[in-house]
């Protein structure tokens, strides 16, 4: 199966020629790596076009943290953050996609405009979700996810985590599809960090090839997370904090749009949007007469 094969297209989507970018707005205090920053509608909004002015093709507008062992919020306080945020960038003409578990916000969400159903459970965390995207008709991600897990239990154990994490994201693929979502709209995401130790998620990302065989396109969101942190400080030293790893996202976004990624889920976009252009003018240069192979006109 050749590299670009999990970029692909999204039905209901736009097309980019290029791994897109995937800003992230969340409306909640406590994320990890950015909560509270933006936990106020107009802030929010204001946050998620300038990420698109930095060269976002879509927002992932979320209300609720997934961090391990963050406690769920209510379902009223979820549609309250996430809804008004959704409404005025899909007004705005913004491609936005929803992060939620819940199928209400999901349901809300796209009939204030959202185009994409983002759901970090698969649609494990509530059994409305699948029927809700099939009847609307709305792409979904499907990621890879072991549950609401706390504590020690957070720890993921694999003996061979490439092929559980093939076989259990093809287990709900299937679900998906049982479920009535069309198969041009799903796209699968190896879910870093959940339940899933540094040497994991770095073991994925070296094998983002294998995560082609499911034949959907492929997001990938290590943004910031902790695994980056243990790479940055190495064997001995203190992670840098979650808003130092910017630098590091940023390379794991050329290689996964190397690697022919659908997608990469970002904060920071800059960087991020320098890293998917340069991966796609290297891609097209080994196509002679490619567009990334004109990257060089003059320059000698
Ligand atoms: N990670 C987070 C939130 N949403 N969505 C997808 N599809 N994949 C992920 O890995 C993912 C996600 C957690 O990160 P954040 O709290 O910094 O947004």
């Amino acid at each position: 199966m050749s590299k670009q094969s999990g970029r692909g297209h999204v039905a209901g989507l736009p097309e980019w020629d290029r791994c897109a970018v995937m800003g992230v707005v969340n409306v909640t205090p406590d994320s990890f790596s950015d909560g509270g920053r933006w936990f106020d509608t107009s802030a929010a909004v204001k946050h998620g076009l300038a990420l698109v002015t930095e060269g976002a093709d879509l927002i992932d507008v979320g209300g609720e943290s997934t961090r391990p062992g963050a406690t769920r919020v209510d379902e009223a306080e979820e549609l309250r953050r996430v809804i008004p945020v959704v409404r005025e960038l899909a007004s705005d003409g913004v491609t936005v996609s929803v992060d939620t578990m819940r199928a209400s916000v999901a349901q809300q969400s796209l009939a204030a405009g959202a185009a994409l159903v983002n759901d970090v459970s698969g649609g494990l965390a509530d059994p409305a979700m699948i029927p809700v995207v099939a009847e609307a008709g709305a792409p979904f991600v499907v990621m890879h996810w072991r549950g609401f897990l706390e504590g020690s239990t957070v720890k993921g154990l694999y003996a061979d985590v490439v092929t559980e994490v093939l076989d259990e994201l093809r287990a709900r693929v299937d679900a998906v599809l049982a479920g009535g979502i069309a198969p041009d709209r799903i796209v699968v995401d190896p879910g870093l960090g959940f339940s899933k130790e540094a040497e994991h998620d770095l073991t994925l990302l070296a094998h983002l090839d294998r995560l082609h065989a499911l034949g959907h396109p492929l997001l990938v969101a290590a943004s910031r997370k902790r695994f980056l942190g243990r790479v940055l400080a190495g064997p001995q030293g203190a992670p840098p904090p979650a808003r130092e790893r910017d630098a590091a996202t940023a390379a794991v976004s050329a290689l996964a749009a190397h690697a022919g990624a659908w997608a990469v889920r970002v904060h920071e976009v800059h960087a991020t949007a320098d890293a998917v252009r340069v991966a796609r003018a290297v891609e097209g240069a080994r196509t002679p007469g490619a567009e990334g192979a004109r990257g060089t006109e003059g320059a000698r």
